[in-house]
């Protein structure tokens, strides 16, 4: 009787709560009615591409929005061996730095091209964070198309951010350190007088190409975020800096002295005239800068030994230093271009500057003494105002493009709604956990998108089923389209991701991609258009094989007369001229990666036979019926041996015996 009851009660208790869990009570409840809204069915498009930046993994992946499905990552400053980069001979030298083959980075920031301040789906740009350079990749082939290093710089953060109509991606130095063209074997506690900040300006041309036009040396300091002005505030740029104490040890406790740090507010249009007026300095230095041909399928690397360098505390007209508190990490500027949002990571408020403010400050000379040489304004001539009581450790504010930016807290694990004008906050909803980064598609420019909020969590802990110590990233989808923000979707992210951009999927799928190369313009040096221009060549000890692949053979697919103390070079060619039919070529022992070929295109592996004997490849990529029969054979002989180089298909080779 009594467990029947106690039964009964079950039922009831359960029943009810099951019930009342249908009907939205609270902000969790609300996210379980609302994941509809992430829903995207089989078959269909997503509203917007996500570039996200993959952290550690020096990646930038692709997802889609709202579903936050994957749809690729991208290799960039780090090789990846699903698509050969870094590893094919023809990718190599997109790796090369100052400091030789780099294969490794950390891509913390993603920065779309913009025209008239919007958004314009034909570039995004990463920044390494590691050994400093700045990619671009080109969205028509999303396939990284340029890398260029920076000079006299350690850690490049602050960038790639770039100004309105992409004149110019910025760069600036996170370790401050003694610059290249002076003498760097120095005691480190020097930091104060040898150390130094660079913060660079690369030309971003026509076609995207880059070019280092100029850089500001500083006093040294950690440059950390920037963004530029727009609309108004075009022709200013403006970072975060802290360790404005000028620490060299223990950042932590040493750094985190004073109450505010700065943000340096740089006039580019007056550097730009300096330059023009021949008061940049030559200074001999050494970069690298890498460039991928879509004609011949390669890179090629250039080494430049030059940079012009003004100086900001002999020009002082080109940068100022705004009091900002404490140790800001996130520095935005909201779509109108009139205020610039700083984020101290140890301030308990959010202080927003004016535009016009500083503008007349700069005007009526409202300063406070100088630091190293550059004019400090008055923090109150600035200060538009600031945001009370926001949360605990703001890091990066975005803005929907409706009067309203949105700010994310690491420390309280939270993104917080607050009006730009009025100072008020709005609204606020828990991360899981510990928010880095967050993105509105077109958050950062003048005509952000405002539908859905996505914010990247550095902590995941219970979210996903766990994976060992190590787990998932994490990435939550929020709705801003009405006054409270609601949780639609959960999805892990690939990586460690830091910055992301969203734009609209149709701006870039309807922006002439690409589907296959023209195999009527491949100019690679080694390519074989057609079956009959394979052919295998030997000089000295180096053979190169003219390989073409095309459903479901290769051709050649056998080759003898091979030796050991031989180069192999597989330069194979996909002749398909169809859309989503790469090839791919692996072969046993190789020290590299496999070839990820696509339709017209031409990749060179380097193989050395590391032993006598017959050795298989093959193709990688599942391309047809007939896949498993894509295949072939190469005949490994000892040095010395009078085996003749041969090659076929289709017919057996006239066999030679030793
Ligand atoms: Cu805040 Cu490297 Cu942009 Cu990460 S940084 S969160
Ligand atoms: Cu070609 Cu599989």
């Amino acid at each position: 009787m009594k467990n029947k009851f106690v039964k009964a009660m079950l039922v009831l208790v359960l029943g009810s709560a099951l019930l009342t869990s249908c009907k939205p009570k609270d902000s969790s409840d609300a996210a379980i009615g609302d994941a509809e809204k992430a829903y995207v069915a089989p078959g269909k498009y997503d509203e917007f591409y996500n570039f996200v930046s993959g952290g550690f993994s020096g990646q930038l992946s692709v997802y889609g929005l709202p579903s936050g499905r994957l749809f690729r990552v991208i290799p960039v400053f780090s090789v990846d061996p699903e698509k050969g980069w870094g590893y094919s001979e023809e990718t190599k030298p997109m790796l090369n730095t100052s400091h030789g083959f780099v294969p490794w980075d950390d891509l913390h920031h993603t920065e779309m091209s913009q025209t008239n301040g919007e958004v314009d789906g034909r570039w995004v740009f990463g920044n390494a964070n590691n050994t400093p350079r700045i990619a671009r990749i080109d969205l028509k082939t999303f396939k990284t198309a340029e890398i260029i290093e920076l000079p006299n710089s350690g850690g490049n953060h602050s960038s790639p951010f770039i100004t309105e109509n992409t004149e110019y991606v910025v760069a600036g130095t996170r370790f401050s350190v003694p610059a290249d063209y002076s003498d760097g074997d120095v005691p480190i506690n020097t930091y104060k007088q040898n150390f130094k900040g660079h913060i660079s300006f690369v030309k971003v041309g026509k076609e995207g190409e880059m070019d280092l036009a100029f850089q500001i040396v500083t006093p040294g300091v950690n440059f950390d975020l920037s963004h530029a002005g727009k609309g108004k505030s075009h022709g200013w740029f403006f970072f975060s800096c802290y360790n404005t104490e000028q620490a060299n040890t223990l950042l932590e406790v040493n750094a985190s002295q004073k109450d505010k740090d700065f943000i340096m507010a740089v006039n580019w249009k007056k550097a730009e005239e300096y330059i023009k007026a021949g008061k940049g300095k030559k200074q001999a230095v050494k970069y690298v800068h890498n460039k991928w041909n879509e004609k011949t399928h390669s890179a090629t690397s250039e080494t430049k030994t030059e940079v012009l360098v003004l100086d900001a505390a002999a020009l002082k007209d080109i940068c100022y230093m705004i009091p900002c508190p404490k140790s800001p990490h996130g520095c935005d500027v909201d779509p109108s271009g009139e205020y610039i949002v700083g984020s101290g990571k140890l301030a308990a408020l959010i202080p927003v500057f004016s535009f016009d403010k500083l503008m007349g400050a700069i005007k009526d000379k409202k300063f406070d003494g100088d630091y190293g040489g550059i004019n400090v304004v008055k923090y109150e001539a600035a200060l538009h105002g600031e945001v009370q009581k926001p949360g605990l450790g703001p890091l990066h504010t975005e803005f929907d493009g409706k009067g309203n930016a949105y700010t994310t807290f690491f420390v309280s694990s939270e993104v917080v709604k607050w009006d730009i004008k009025s100072l008020k906050v709005l609204d606020r909803v828990p991360t899981y956990y510990s928010v880095g980064h967050l993105c509105i598609p077109g958050g950062d420019s003048k005509k952000p998108f405002g539908k859905y909020l996505v914010a990247y969590n550095k902590i995941t802990k219970d979210r996903y089923l766990p994976t060992g110590p190590e787990l998932a990233q994490s990435a939550q989808i929020f709705d801003i389209s009405g006054d409270k923000m609601k949780l639609i979707l959960d999805f892990p992210t690939i990586g460690e991701p830091h910055y992301a951009q969203a734009a609209p999927a149709d701006l870039i799928r309807n922006n002439g991609q690409l589907k296959f190369y023209k195999i009527g313009d491949n100019n690679h040096p080694f390519a074989a258009k057609g079956e009959k221009e394979s052919k295998v060549t030997r000089q000295g000890n180096q053979v190169h094989v003219y390989m073409t692949s095309i459903r479901s053979h290769f051709g050649p697919d056998n080759i003898e007369g091979i030796k050991m103390g031989d180069e192999v070079y597989f330069h194979v060619t996909n002749l398909e001229q169809d859309w989503d039919v790469p090839h791919g070529f692996g072969i046993k022992g190789a020290n590299t990666a496999e070839l990820l070929i696509m339709p017209g295109e031409t990749a060179t592996l380097k193989w050395t036979p590391d032993r006598v004997g017959i050795l298989p490849f093959y193709c990688t990529d599942f391309c047809s019926a007939l896949h498993q029969e894509m295949q072939g054979y190469i005949r490994v002989s000892p040095a010395g041996s009078n085996v003749p180089l041969s090659f076929s298909l289709g017919t057996n080779l006239p066999a030679a015996t030793k």
